[in-house]
């Protein structure tokens, strides 16, 4: 994969070194029926580096996909027993689980048309057999590298970047959907919002950097304080949970949030800082109306004295 060919520049090269350092933490799947086949396919990614499992045939690649959320990249020949490899990316790409994983298919050149069914059905790439090295390692490397592409974009669009939680465009996208899936499980389906109280006094005492470390601080200890949970920032100083845990335990968890945060002392300046929660207790039909319940309860809380949480 670094060839005899004398055109490539040095930061090709690094970026080849780079490629096979990042290729030792991918999982990859092999999938074929034919074990001289298999073999070959993983002689070849293995002297990518990269880490592989074999799988005899379509059933048996389904289930170690299923158990294995590590594995990134699935390569799967076309014809083999009990689920045949375009079947099997048709069933993969009906599953939300299975989105970012990165599928190349490939089989013998004697059906024209399988590499455009291929990819109808979802698969990122098609080769035939026999392909040329260079050109496997190419076709796997670009769709890798277009997969992590567009994660980074994802994560660029739904992270707030000081405390990397997820951020207010990603409660409106994809909280609806967490919110009714805690909803239809039994008693899930709580909803808060936190509001540090006197923030601008930090700000204004201590400068807007100490500001910002505090606030990324305090998005930490949301995080690790609702680790089942959506966590969010909503804006400024202003935090958000949705919980799919039962209400005893989820207003217990911010009871105990509250009280260890009156506690902490932040950053070298030893910042002390309390929140106010207003909680959205019953049910509501969308997402929409819990935030504004549990924000008319948040400034009644605000209210009533700041450092409290209100029902
Ligand atoms: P209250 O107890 O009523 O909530 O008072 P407060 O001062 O916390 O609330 P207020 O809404 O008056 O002020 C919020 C402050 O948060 C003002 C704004 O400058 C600050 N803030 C918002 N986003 C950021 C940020 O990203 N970094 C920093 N350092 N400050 C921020
Ligand atoms: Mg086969
Ligand atoms: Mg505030
Ligand atoms: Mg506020």
């Amino acid at each position: 994969y670094i060839t005899k060919d004398s055109r490539y520049s040095f930061d090709h090269v690094m970026k080849v070194i780079e490629r096979l350092r990042k290729n030792q933490h991918i999982k990859a799947l092999v999938a074929d029926d034919s074990h001289t086949s298999r073999l070959f396919v993983k002689t070849l990614l293995e002297q990518y580096r990269f880490n592989v499992v074999e799988a005899e045939d379509g059933q048996q690649a389904l289930a170690k996909l299923e158990e294995d959320p590590e594995i990134r990249l699935f390569i799967t020949d076309h014809n083999m027993p009990l689920i045949n490899g375009y079947d099997l990316v048709r069933m993969l790409r009906h599953n939300n689980r299975f989105k970012d994983l990165v599928v190349i298919g490939l089989s013998t050149g004697h059906n024209s048309a399988l590499s455009a069914k291929f990819i109808k059905a979802g698969a990122n790439d098609f080769l035939k057999k026999p392909f040329y090295h260079e050109e496997f390692h190419c076709r796997i490397t670009h769709n890798l590298e277009s997969q992590e592409m567009l994660e980074t974009i994802r994560d660029l669009a739904n992270i707030d970047v000081l405390t990397k939680l997820k951020n207010r465009r990603y409660l409106f996208d994809e909280g609806e959907s967490f919110y009714q899936q805690a909803l239809s499980h039994g008693d899930g389906g709580g909803f808060a919002m936190i509001d540090i109280d006197h923030f601008k006094f930090v700000n204004d005492t201590y400068g807007h950097m100490i500001g910002d470390s505090l606030l990324e601080l305090v998005g930490k200890e949301i995080s690790l304080a609702f680790p089942e949970s959506l966590t969010c920032r909503f804006g400024g100083e202003e935090f958000c949970v949705v919980s799919n845990e039962s209400d005893d335990v989820f207003e217990q968890k911010l009871v105990d949030f509250q009280a260890s945060l009156r506690t902490k002392e932040f950053t070298g300046a030893k910042i002390k800082v309390t929140c106010s929660i207003g909680v959205c207790h019953q049910k509501q039909d969308s997402l929409d109306d819990a935030v504004r319940v549990a924000d008319k309860k948040l400034y009644e809380a605000k209210n009533n004295g700041r450092d409290r949480i209100e029902l």
